[in-house]
């Protein structure tokens, strides 16, 4: 009888603090040792060379969801929660999306549905709140937080899914009140419809106009207002996909000035700019996502964003629609920017592109790769230290990370259903050797272990905020009392 189901010998162990030589011992999925010569194991895995992670968590994807403009996701919770594991990714945060008019614990059951058979990685779902009725947010938000639903997104573009400033402070108190964490998207939709209903009167409807279409103004002047909205009711907001530097100055300040402000930012805006939704033809397409890549320059901002405390959380924002009818384009060939699905693909290279361009050129410690990509996500949305962490007690969700192995993207590497990858033709140097989820190995060989369905779903608990401790007179906002709101 061995001591231990796995150990994991030999290799480098990596945290968001420390990197330190030790070998893992698992035993029913959880970390039970950490340390050298610690016995026996019904498997011994060799890591010497290799980084042992923790497996990634990300905390932003659309899989298998229907758009607001009733377009599905190409992948669904089996092709999505694959492809995370073959990049490393071993915790996904999906939407359950609210559609106008719908019950959210409707949307939440038809999530739990889909995704259970399906998942290979555990999972827990983010909710879209784009109808905040009196129903809901007096009863169903509110419980639904109880029973571990403690985050959601809204949006403040998009027909469909925007809700005004009012309907954001009604959201942002519930959130405050129960314990959840708002996300939101911050573009000024009247900024975006206005630049677009003039571009397509003038006959600028190629897709590089969707990059015009959503300027840095739309999204800077939506991160200021948002934050100020969540300063007036003292409450935390995340701030998704960032792209734009002013944008990100204005986290930074926010969070300089102590306010609740986090910021996630996404491979799209290191690696793609503008100019790539200017490629031939309707190419472009493939890479039309709001807000857009913009330049060199802001590419430039966000990476220093990483380094300086302005974003705790890298995500894919995976949002993977095929260039034909069921996807990109549904309206034709010949569709209109306003008409192209917006999203690209990205779950499965979050970690192998920051790893590479971040840690491989220098930009990131590895102990910042990981508070990025796995240990800042599990804190921020109530995962932590279950995953996210190699602590002992912790789920044993593993990458076992090959900081050399150099391969070159092609999408026939990828696991994905989009049938293209944005990232085409890039070189990338440092991949997962072995993923492991709670101690089974579901990565192994470029192969996948793991069974349809075994991934499980991930309880959180509500964490109800400390009230802050900024002096009123110093903050305007709160100096006629906002803890009455
Ligand atoms: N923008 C979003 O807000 N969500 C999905 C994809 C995108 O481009
Ligand atoms: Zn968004
Ligand atoms: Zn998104």
């Amino acid at each position: 009888m061995s001591d231990y189901d796995l150990i994991v010998r030999g290799g480098t162990l990596v945290t968001a603090s420390e990197s330190f030589a030790a070998d893992i011992a698992v035993k029913d999925g959880r970390i039970a040792a950490l340390g050298k010569e610690l016995g026996s194991a019904g498997r011994i895995i060799d890591a010497g060379g290799l980084l042992v992670l923790p497996g990634g968590v990300d905390a932003h994807c659309h899989v298998e969801q229907e758009s607001s403009t009733r377009i599905w996701t190409a992948d669904d919770f089996y092709s999505g929660s694959v492809s995370a594991a073959f990049g490393g990714t071993t915790t996904f945060l999906p939407f359950a999306a609210q559609h106008r008019g719908q019950s959210l614990r409707d949307v939440v059951k038809d999530a739990q549905e889909r995704c259970a058979p399906k998942a290979v990685i555990d999972y827990a779902f983010h909710l879209i709140i784009s109808d905040p009725t009196a129903q809901v947010l007096g009863q169903e938000l509110p419980a639904l937080i109880q029973d571990g639903y403690t985050s959601f997104k809204v949006y403040m573009t998009y027909d469909q899914l925007k809700i005004d400033d009012r309907q954001i402070l009604d959201v942002l108190c519930v959130a405050r009140d129960h314990g959840a964490v708002t996300m939101i998207h911050a573009e000024n939709n009247d900024v975006i419809s206005w630049i677009s209903e003039r571009l397509l009167e003038r006959g600028h409807g190629a897709p590089k106009y969707h990059a015009v279409s959503h300027p840095r103004i739309a999204e800077s002047e939506a991160t200021s207002r948002a934050i100020q909205l969540a300063r007036l009711v003292d409450t935390k907001l995340l701030i998704v996909h960032v792209s734009a530097p002013e944008a990100a100055d204005a986290i930074l300040a926010a969070r300089n000035a102590g306010l609740k402000i986090y910021g996630e930012t996404c491979p799209q805006y290191l690696f793609l700019t503008a100019e790539d939704l200017d490629r031939q033809g309707m190419e472009g397409a493939k890479f039309c996502c709001s807000p857009p890549p913009r330049d060199e320059a802001g590419q430039a901002a966000i990476w220093r964003g990483l380094k300086n405390g302005t974003f705790q959380v890298f995500s894919s924002d995976h949002a993977p629609y095929r260039m034909d009818e069921s996807g990109k384009l549904k309206h034709g060939p010949k569709a209109n920017f306003k008409q192209i699905a917006n999203g690209v693909p990205g779950l499965e290279l979050r970690l192998p592109l920051l790893f590479s361009e971040g840690v491989g050129k220098g930009r990131l410690t590895v102990n910042e790769f990981v508070a990025l990509t796995s240990a800042n996500p599990a804190r921020i949305y109530g995962l932590h230290p279950r995953k996210g962490s190699l602590a002992v007690g912790a789920d044993a969700d593993l990458a076992l990370w090959d900081p050399a192995w150099q391969r070159r993207v092609t999408y026939d590497l990828l696991h994905d259903n989009a049938g293209y990858t944005p990232y085409e033709g890039m070189t990338l140097t440092g991949w997962p050797r072995f993923v492991i989820s709670r101690g089974r190995v579901i990565v192994e060989e470029e192969a996948l272990q793991a069974e349809r369905g075994s991934g499980l779903f991930l309880d959180r608990t509500p964490e109800i905020e400390a009230a802050g401790h900024r002096e009123p007179e110093l903050d305007p906002a709160r100096n006629f009392g906002a803890e009455l709101l």
